[in-house]
């Protein structure tokens, strides 16, 4: 059983614990609900008024339309559209919080301080902000002001928009899909999808595109560029992943969610002397921080924190009885792990006032007093040491990894330290060293087992030449089989992609960051475009996209901005949208004429893995490459 469920031997181990302990996690929950409810895997359900809840039958013998007369079309639409605005509103608000840590830290009294100035000074000059004898201070706070700004905008176009490819904003134009402002798009969604107003479901996944394009060069750019500024851009580093990071004789505290504002300031507590001495009253060697989800993926690219886990990991983390305290924030995490706490000696702290769980405790994070919260936080998880009762269950597991590629250094790597370019990744690419490349990145889901398609549609891909890059759980997963690590190139990869791995030192799966961070990968393309002989617009590159494992609704909204970016991107489950044909063949077929990206589901990640190799094929000859080197 725990085999079918996951890859990875720590869960399976942990969840065959579980099992004789009777204690049920997401696996078990999802076998409850079966059969799921056909209605809504189909998108034809509608609770939009209360006239209903309507729907439609499917197989053309019961009603056709809701009570106000919307059909299939419609009501798929609106649902589908509802998912991009929650998933672009999530990884906006985080941005957001971003921008007012970084207001903050123009002032001399903040526990932030800007990390990286140059990265500061680059970004303001994105925004056009003018910086003749500025300080950081100063830039910073002009920055964070426009940043925050962009939140707001009611008319206009989005700035970060812009620095995509100049064919590329010019399509946007044409189509009427550059974002005007990160909130007015997310709110236009939702007005327009309300009852009694936009029927025409292409009309509504035109909106889609446009607030999905708002998350992914709005709000998630603004999001991954200013943490960069503020905790410092990654740079390649080594470090450790799975349960095994756990350890049973130190003080274990686990963060997990998605924003990174409070979880620097952990790593930066948990190595305070005053804590580390009461850890050590306490019996414990020591503080060992760890991450599960983005949160860990954060720290992870900026300190080499190691990661306990991705998503369906996070109940397991708590069920080895070797965790002291679980910190979350926002985003990903599960209500079932209140319950869970309760058989464990594992104490749960919320800390984000739009995030708290009954009955746990909530110490609430504000960015004005952060690093004196995490030091309660911290103290809070070392005074829980001593509860700890009976041996901990730790997994052996832990696998070594390198992480931290950015947009920039992806950049720095390929070109040499003294020849900043991108010049010798699209020279390899132009050449058929390299066949092309992808990004795979999204959730877990219990519907599939647990990393595998994550990790077959990687290995086939670095097979066939395929450079990846990845974020988020895809990328945990990833790791814990072991793909980033460089020497892993020569055991699996194609020869053509083995000689550059060899040549530069990298893994051929490059962790990218978390799931805001897919905005590097829209920066990388972007620059791919820029270095030129690859054509002109991101939709005439060799690349495509893929979330085998998807689950939450941030994962749409990424998907469809890579679509409106020109990527065609494959999905392991389909959107709920079978229940509309029209809709199915607008998102599959139509969308590549409009913005030169669509979808496609498949579930089996090899064939996915071949029709991400086909669409590069297709690009390939399109700009009339040589054939691959070693086909
Ligand atoms: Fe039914 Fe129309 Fe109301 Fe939806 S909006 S619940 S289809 S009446
Ligand atoms: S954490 S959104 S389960 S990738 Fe970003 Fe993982 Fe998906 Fe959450």
């Amino acid at each position: 059983m725990a085999k079918e469920r996951s890859i990875d031997r720590a869960t399976q181990e942990v969840l065959k614990r579980a099992e004789e302990a009777h204690l049920r996690t997401a696996w078990e929950r999802y076998e409850l609900q079966q059969p799921q409810c056909g209605f809504g895997q189909l998108g034809i359900c509608c609770r939009i008024c209360n006239m209903g809840p309507c729907r439609i039958d499917p197989f053309g013998k019961g009603p056709s339309e809701g009570v106000c007369g919307a059909d299939a079309d419609t009501i798929a639409a609106r649902n589908l559209a509802r998912m991009i605005a929650a998933g672009a509103a999530a990884h906006s608000d985080h941005g957001r919080d971003v921008a007012h840590a970084l207001l903050l830290a123009a002032s001399a009294e903040s526990d932030y301080q800007v990390k990286d100035p140059a990265k500061l000074r680059e970004v303001a000059r994105a925004y056009g902000i003018g910086l003749d004898g500025a300080s950081d201070r100063e830039i910073a706070k002009a920055l964070a002001e426009r940043a925050l700004a962009d939140f707001g905008q009611q008319e206009g176009e989005l700035e970060l928009a812009l620095r995509a490819p100049k064919k590329r904003v010019e399509r946007w134009r044409e189509l009427g899909i550059l974002p005007r402002g990160i909130d007015r798009e997310v709110v236009e969604i939702m007005h327009r999808t309300t009852m009694g107003v936009d029927t025409d479901y292409r009309n509504i996944i035109q909106q889609g595109l446009c607030c999905a394009l708002a998350d992914g060069w709005g709000g998630s750019m603004i999001a991954t560029e200013l943490q960069d500024i503020l905790f410092g851009t990654p740079e390649p580093l080594r470090a450790k992943v799975n349960l095994g990071v756990l350890e049973e004789d130190k003080v274990n505290i686990v963060v997990h969610g998605h924003e990174p504002t409070l979880s620097e300031m952990v790593v930066a507590a948990a190595r305070d002397p005053e804590l580390l001495r009461l850890a050590e009253q306490k019996g414990a060697k020591g503080i060992n921080i760890s991450g599960i989800c983005c949160t860990a993926n954060e720290i992870l690219m900026r300190h080499g924190v190691p990661i306990a886990g991705n998503f369906l990991q996070q109940e397991l983390a708590v069920m080895t009885g070797a965790v002291d305290l679980m910190m979350v924030d926002v985003q990903c995490i599960m209500p079932a792990l209140s319950d869970l706490v309760k058989h464990f000696h594992t104490k749960l702290v919320t800390t984000s006032p739009k995030a708290k769980f009954p009955g746990v405790e909530h110490i609430e994070f504000s960015e004005e007093h952060a690093l004196e919260i995490a030091k309660e936080i911290v103290r809070l998880g070392v005074e829980n040491f001593t509860r700890r009762s009976g041996k901990a269950f730790i997994p052996k597991e832990t696998m070594d990894l390198v992480a931290g590629f950015t947009a920039e250094s992806v950049f720095t790597f390929l070109g040499g330290t003294y020849r900043a370019t991108y010049r010798p990744l699209n020279d390899a690419i132009i050449d058929g060293r390299l066949r092309g490349a992808a990004g795979i990145v999204g959730c877990n889901n219990p519907k599939i087992t647990h990393d595998w398609a994550h990790v077959e549609m990687a290995e086939e891909l670095i097979k066939h030449d395929v450079l990846v890059v990845t974020t988020g759980c895809s990328a945990i997963a990833d790791a814990k089989h072991g793909l980033l690590r460089p020497e892993v190139a020569f055991e699996l990869a194609g020869r053509g992609l083995q000689e550059i791995c060899e040549a530069v030192g990298i893994p051929p799966v490059l962790h990218v960051g978390s799931c805001v961070d897919n905005s590097r990968i829209l920066m990388t393309l972007t620059h791919m475009v820029a270095e030129g002989g690859l054509g002109e617009d991101i939709a005439d590159l060799p690349v495509a996209g893929a979330a085998p494992e998807w689950m939450s609704e941030k994962a749409v909204a990424i998907a469809f901005y890579f679509v409106a970016s020109g990527v065609f991107t494959v999905l392991g489950f389909p959107f709920p949208i079978y229940g509309s044909k029209k809709l199915n063949k607008l998102l599959t077929e139509e969308l590549e004429g409009m913005v030169g990206g669509k979808f496609a589901f498949e579930s089996d990640p090899i064939k996915a893995a071949h029709l991400m190799i086909e669409h590069i094929e297709k690009k390939r000859a399109a700009l009339k490459l040589k054939e691959v080197m070693y086909a």
